[in-house]
């Protein structure tokens, strides 16, 4: 059986989103566990085997480790195949690839970044700014409801969960504010909250 290391409530509450999404939460050995958080609560977990103790980290049947949200929701949506990704060969699949990427290499950064008010010239020559990454995704959902189109994708849960993590942060962009409430309004994320609430009761039972 796979199995997911995950904190309730952090950045892994979002593979929780994909397995739901992909009706394969029962196919998942689901390990909850500690992290240091912002505000100070929290610890490390000796038992995860994260190189860096964080969330998630999914380990698959023949004990490899994967680390890093994009990677494991591919890697997941390779291993459950679904409409919810395209799959290799299938239209769509480069695009969401690509977005897939641009969430790691630059929108986390350039949106945490933009959080802890750090601006840079050699940062913005890198990443550019958050203005430019709302451009892009403007223009990525230009004419469609979803990223890659008609249909709610892992992309799309992707690209909105920093929206949907922090809605203060949602630009006065009306087809952006538009896809994130499409988003938000997934029965996936419903589900989720309502998992990540007992997870948190079952959690701090366990501490
Ligand atoms: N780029 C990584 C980031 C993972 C990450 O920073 N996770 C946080 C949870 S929100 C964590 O585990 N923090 C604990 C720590 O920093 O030790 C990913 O997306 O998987």
């Amino acid at each position: 059986m796979l199995t997911l290391y995950h904190a309730p409530n952090s950045r892994s509450t979002r593979i929780i989103t994909l397995l739901t999404a992909l009706d394969v939460m029962d196919q998942i050995d689901i390990r909850l566990t500690d992290i240091p958080r912002q505000d100070g609560s929290g610890g490390r977990d000796p038992n995860n085997p994260h190189p860096e103790g964080k969330v998630p980290l999914l380990v698959t049947e023949e004990g490899e480790t994967i680390r890093e949200t994009n990677a494991i929701m591919l890697y997941l949506c390779d291993r459950f195949p679904s409409d919810f990704a395209p799959k290799v060969g299938a239209p769509g699949r480069a695009t969401m690839l690509s977005w897939m990427a641009w969430y790691g290499n630059v929108l986390e950064p350039v949106f945490v970044l933009n959080i802890a008010e750090i601006s840079h010239p050699v940062l913005t020559s890198t990443f550019r700014g958050l203005p430019e990454a709302i451009t892009a995704l403007a223009t990525g959902l230009e004419g469609r409801d979803y990223i890659l189109g008609a249909r709610y994708s892992v992309v799309d849960l992707l690209l909105a969960s920093p929206f949907l993590w922090f809605p203060k942060a949602l630009p006065d962009v009306p087809v952006i504010k538009d896809w994130v409430a499409r988003c938000g309004a997934q029965p996936a994320i419903a589900q989720t909250t309502v998992y990540e609430t007992k997870a948190q009761q079952r959690f701090t039972e366990m501490a």
